[in-house]
């Protein structure tokens, strides 16, 4: 059934923990005319989707939470799938978004209107909407990323991707491959080894693997987190100064980066005493050049009985299974991909296009850009959450994803008040400022072990740094506090003058 157009004042995409915390922003600074559509029929973006068995937060819940909703478990530290989705729920709930949330309207297509200076939204069903402006917050982490290996359609088995889990296919006894050996391998791994009968974990690189704390507190912490005014807070405030001052650091080639190889190196060693398996799983790259995996139960899981680290090349995959370089074929019933994501596609698939018709996938042929990773110059009142070089290697990206929603509502408001003083008005941000910004992101990525020779999913297909922003989350707080009239220009609505 096609839904009937509306205008909105704002359109929020996606009903993730961005979406949602742009909304709670927009409605505390008295906005409420917004819709959020969202394409699914529920909210929670990447913790709806990521169903997997095992799947968390390896975040505290008390720095992955918004600080206008603090998630204070006095019981649990790190939060499983079902906690953070009901976390979200809750956000939902005690903030009155639900009246805005809009399910089942997959946004395809995104056109800003010079002659009605508004932007239109295409939607799957054909239908159109429009809105004066728009924020959007698809996630860095939505899209699936299947492999790209010949012979994948025969495979006669069962194959899906961990972001897509098939809970209708029951794992126990069944010969089992895994593709992929990052953080969501290493939930997923030591959560299935002992129901399969046979599990073969294909890892292409190593990861670096940091041992994780109990998933809930110690009954002592526990006590004090419950019993001492303020406790809570002060855990979360010495979680994200010792991310800053500690984690950033090392990812940007400091001395913090020898420990913290060091603790890597002796969880290694603790937990695989063979020398040859040891040796596979010792990374040749810099701790932190890939998101480093946090976990006490994936080493032991890898040295189960009925567990193989396969580390010869896939050659190809068969009806029965996957044939590695050397030729062998390993028979197994069923595939999980857990390959990661499409992440430096940022918008896609939606088809974006600005004033004078301009293409967004045009615009960012060589790698997505955008000022505080929020404008993109030509694409006014375009607002992006979550956008590139906002992810955050070192901290909660609930920090960055907190100050941008704010931010955004106040260039929301700005319009919204000249909308009412008669003055329709767009935001565009200055071609130099993105060129300023751009340096800044590029000076700051040289310094990172991002950059160095490996593969992660922060950086494109040229090795720019595209996703992780390189600096403190402090600094991008006090860049996004307020807009910056020198780095936007606030025009009449309808086509932009040429920059
Ligand atoms: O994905 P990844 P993920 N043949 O991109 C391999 C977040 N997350 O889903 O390293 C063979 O890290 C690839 O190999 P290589 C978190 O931010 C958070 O695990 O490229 N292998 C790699 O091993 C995380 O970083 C939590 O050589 C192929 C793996 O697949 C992000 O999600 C929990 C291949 C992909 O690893 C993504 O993690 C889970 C191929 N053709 C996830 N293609 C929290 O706790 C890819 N690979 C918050």
């Amino acid at each position: 059934m096609t839904e009937q157009p509306r205008h909105v004042q704002v359109a929020v995409i996606g009903a993730g923990l961005a979406g949602l915390g742009a909304a709670v922003q927009l409605k505390r600074r008295g906005l409420h005319s917004f819709t959020v559509f969202e394409k699914a029929g529920d909210l929670g973006g990447t913790w709806r989707d990521n169903t997997y068995p095992g799947a968390g937060c390896d975040i505290p819940s008390h720095l992955y939470s918004y600080s206008f909703a603090p998630y204070r478990d006095s019981a649990v530290r790190y939060p499983r799938q079902p906690e953070v989705l009901a976390y979200l729920r809750r956000c939902a709930d005690d903030h009155g978004l639900v009246p805005h949330l809009r399910y089942g309207t997959e946004i395809t297509a995104l056109r800003y209107d010079d002659a009605a200076g508004h932007w239109i939204l295409g939607t799957a069903d054909g239908t159109e909407h429009t809105a004066d402006a728009v924020v959007t917050a698809v996630g860095q982490l939505s899209l699936p990323r299947y492999p790209d290996l010949p012979g994948l359609d025969e495979f006669a088995g069962t194959a899906f991707h961990t972001a897509r889990w098939d809970h209708d296919h029951d794992l126990d006894g069944r010969d089992v491959a895994v593709i992929g050996t990052g953080s969501s391998a290493a939930q997923v791994v030591p959560e299935i080894a002992g129901r399969v009968r046979r599990l073969y974990v294909h890892q292409r690189s190593p990861n670096w693997v940091l041992p994780k704390p109990g998933e809930r507190f110690h009954p002592l912490l526990s006590a004090l987190l419950r019993t001492v005014p303020g406790a809570h807070g002060a855990y979360r405030g010495l979680l994200f100064r010792r991310s800053e001052a500690v984690l950033l650091p090392a990812l940007r080639r400091g001395r913090a980066a020898a420990l913290l190889a060091f603790m890597a190196r002796r969880h290694l060693a603790g937990q695989v005493p063979d020398p040859e398996l040891r040796a596979r799983l010792t990374p040749p790259f810099a701790i932190g050049c890939k998101r480093i995996v946090l976990s006490s139960e994936y080493f032991p899981a890898l040295a189960r009985d009925n567990v193989e680290l396969v580390t010869d090349p896939i050659a190809r995959v068969t009806e029965k299974g996957i044939e590695t370089r050397d030729g062998t074929l390993r028979e197994v019933d069923t595939i999980i991909h857990a390959t990661g994501f499409r992440t430096t596609e940022f918008l896609a698939p939606m088809e974006v296009s600005g004033s004078g018709g301009q293409r967004l996938d045009e615009v960012w042929r060589h790698g997505a850009r955008a000022h505080l990773g929020i404008h993109v110059p030509g694409f006014p009142n375009l607002f992006l959450m979550y956008g590139p070089n906002t992810n955050l290697g070192h901290n909660s990206v609930t920090l960055t994803i907190e100050a941008q929603s704010d931010y955004v509502a106040q260039c929301v408001q700005l319009l919204s008040g000249h909308a009412e003083r008669g003055e329709r008005v767009v935001l565009d941000a200055r071609e130099e400022a993105l060129t300023a910004w751009q340096r800044r992101i590029d000076e700051g990525a040289a310094r990172t072990v991002w950059t160095d020779d490996c593969t992660n999913w922060f950086k494109n297909a040229d090795g720019t740094l595209t996703n992780n922003w390189p600096y403190k989350t402090a600094l991008y707080r006090r860049l996004t506090a307020r807009p910056d009239p020198a780095a936007l220009r606030l025009l009449p609505a309808g086509r932009l003058p040429a920059r």
